[in-house]
């Protein structure tokens, strides 16, 4: 990016937050002002929600940067925080979690069933040989002994690595080598899209190329037939004849907790390291922050998957810290119908959902009469993370899912960040459909231009984070190097400039006239159109206002004239008729609309009308492939996309299209 980013669209709708939520949320718009008279201090009170076996010494070591180190000397157990503590407040009889598998069976298991499942297993994993400081792999499906697992492993200090239930035999092995684990948790399969799908068969792979497994520990779940080898331990042979008493020990605040992969653009997968005290503060206190989680009355229900951090972070750890009552969904939201999330909401009395835009984008696609069938009312807040979430989409999830009622929160945050770092509090923000608003209060973010300096209000460039925070990554696991030359060495000290340390969050963003921001996706999918700077998102989302489109991903393709041009790939919402000429039509009204919307400058070269677009397992658009279609190049790596007909589709479309 060569110079700052144009500023194209003008939202100007806004969103108080409803009375009774601004009266009785838990942080209020006090909290701004503490934290920034006293940053260090207003950590302190939230590491203080928390229980510690020995108090720090000192908050914050940042002596030798970027290497942060939180809660110096303090000693904690995570799984006691997130279980025990909650048992020993007369809350064993409460339930944790809600579990519903796809097939339609289900679990409710109280804190108490959590402690004692955590202690058994905990038990087992000391048996097999695993100790404070190894790793663990976990590939499992979305069962509650992923959640027990992840637990296991955090009481007794071991490190573990989850590894999404979806990805490969390569993707598994390559990152159980990287973190040299001793043992894989798994499953014999799980429920997708109405059917067992195996999972034990990639780990037998996976493993017979990983000396470093000693042991496979094996949840049966389908009952499918399995092949059974001599590292192989059934769960249930296992852990469920395992003493339930297992005395929790405290670990030092930077004990690592996890490693989590993220798969970035190029190069090997970065293992990206958190630990133990300031990650869980942080997880903790914005769940109770950003979704205003009362635990008495709330039921919360998070969709994402617990092989993503959102998963690690708004499922297990900041959920159950807080003493919350959650939902957890083993299935797809089709499965058997397009209705499921809202059977589940109103079966269980939802009352906090938190999302994906692909997601709400998917919903929109169905239709509104789906969602309309259903009483949601038990709703109050809803949150939105993953991608930027157009300003449409926003307001179709607020309008058909929170009936007007409830505030959105668009969380913008990163594996690395740990926590979610820039959003609305839904008791204090006015909040604009499409921003994420503000950054939480602790949290300095900044939006600046190739030099670093601070855009003004108005302005666009890349979003950076200034100060270090409890949650963010220590590192990318066994490569310092590759963590400063990633994060640290684009602005400031890393990069030469000044004496303070930046992070670059790899994301486009910009400030609105109020100084909100609002994220542009990353920039790397910047393109660069006559000489300005555009950004996917605003164009997306010019594309998603229209009635007619669902989604949409626009690309800069190589351009004779302008350097590159636009072409967008829209899909049209449910009731739209696009057979023969209509279709046609519609991509012309669309090249239109957007001009109309954003100006000349954004109007796309070409419109291309699919049925689904390229996502990343975890739902982010992939527009890099579509940029190779519109190039007509062959793909570049695909290893990472959840679906690959999908491509096929779209590639012949483009060959057909003029
Ligand atoms: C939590 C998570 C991180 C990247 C991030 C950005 C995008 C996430 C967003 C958002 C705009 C939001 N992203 N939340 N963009 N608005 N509310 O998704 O972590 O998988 O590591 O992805 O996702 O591009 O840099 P992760």
């Amino acid at each position: 990016m060569s110079e700052t980013l144009a500023n194209l669209s003008s939202e100007t709708r806004q969103f108080p937050p409803p009375e009774q939520i601004a009266v009785d949320a838990n942080v209020k718009a006090d909290a701004y002002e503490e934290a920034a008279a006293d940053r260090l201090a207003w950590w302190v009170k939230q590491a203080e929600r928390l229980s510690w076996a020995k108090k720090w010494d000192q908050v914050l070591d940042w002596s030798n940067p970027p290497f942060a180190k939180w809660f110096i000397g303090g000693e904690l157990n995570v799984a006691y925080n997130c279980v025990d503590r909650h048992v020993e407040a007369g809350l064993g009889d409460k339930i944790a979690i809600h579990w519903e598998g796809e097939p339609g069976d289900t679990r409710a298991i109280t804190y108490a069933d959590l402690q004692k499942s955590v202690s058994q297993a905990a038990n087992t994993l000391t048996d097999l040989g695993v100790g404070a400081g190894d790793r663990v792999a976990i590939y499992l499906p979305m069962i509650p002994e992923a959640a027990v697992a992840m637990l296991a492993c955090a009481r007794i200090g071991a490190t573990h690595s989850v590894v999404f239930g979806g990805f490969s035999v390569d993707a598994l092995s390559t990152r159980i080598k990287d973190a040299d684990a001793k043992l894989v948790i798994t499953a014999d399969g799980g429920y997708r899209r109405g059917k067992p799908s195996a999972l034990k068969p990639t780990v037998d792979e996976a493993v017979a190329q990983c000396p470093s497994i000693e042991n496979v520990l094996v949840v049966r779940r389908t009952g499918q037939d399995v092949a059974w080898g001599e590292k192989d331990k059934w769960w249930h042979e296992t852990v469920e004849q395992a003493s339930p008493e297992h005395q929790p020990q405290p670990f030092d605040s930077e004990h690592p907790l996890f490693i989590l992969y993220t798969s970035g653009t190029t190069g090997k997968p970065k293992g990206i390291l958190h630990t133990t005290g300031g990650y869980l503060t942080q997880a903790s206190f914005t769940h109770h922050a950003v979704f205003d989680l009362k635990p008495e009355s709330d039921v919360y229900w998070c969709t994402a998957d617990i092989g993503w951090v959102t998963g690690h972070s708004y499922i297990v750890y900041g959920p159950l810290s807080n003493g919350a009552t959650q939902v957890m969904y083993e299935g797809t939201p089709d499965t058997p119908g397009r209705d499921r999330f809202w059977q589940i909401v109103d079966k269980y009395k939802v009352s906090i959902l938190y999302t994906a835009p692909t997601l709400i984008r998917t919903m929109m696609k169905w239709g509104d009469d789906i969602p309309a069938g259903y009483d949601l009312s038990s709703l109050r807040i809803l949150g939105s993370v993953g991608e930027p979430i157009n300003p449409e989409a926003w307001i179709w999830y607020r309008k058909n899912i929170g009936r007007d009622r409830t505030p959105v929160v668009d969380t913008w945050w990163q594996t690395e960040t740990g926590a979610i770092m820039i959003s609305p509090l839904p008791g204090v923000t006015v909040a604009k459909p499409g921003s994420a608003m503000t950054p939480l209060p602790g949290i300095t973010a900044d939006v600046v231009d190739d030099q670093a300096q601070s855009v003004p209000n108005g302005g666009g460039g890349f979003l950076v984070l200034r100060d270090p925070w409890p949650s963010m990554l220590r590192t990318i696991w066994g490569d310092d190097e590759r963590f400063i030359d990633t994060y640290w060495s684009r602005f400031g000290a890393g990069a030469g400039q000044g004496d303070d340390w930046v992070y670059f969050a790899g994301d486009g963003a910009k400030k609105d006239e109020d100084g909100a921001i609002w994220l542009l996706g990353r920039v790397d999918d910047v393109m660069l159109i006559s000489g300005h700077n555009i950004s996917t998102t605003e164009v997306e989302s010019a594309l998603v206002s229209h009635p007619a489109v669902a989604e949409s991903a626009v690309v800069g393709a190589t351009d004779p004239t302008t350097g590159q041009a636009i072409v967008a790939f829209v899909i049209p919402r449910g009731n739209v008729d696009t057979d023969g000429d209509k279709g046609e039509q519609l991509t012309v009204d669309l090249r239109n609309h957007v001009s109309k919307t954003l100006g000349p400058i954004a109007k796309p070269r070409q419109i291309m009308l699919v049925a689904e677009l390229p996502k990343t397992r975890s739902g982010k658009i992939m527009r890099r492939l579509l940029k190779d279609v519109a190039e007509h190049r062959s793909l570049g790596d695909v290893t990472t996309l959840q679906d690959s007909a999908v491509m096929d589709l779209i590639s012949a479309g483009m060959k057909t299209a003029k």
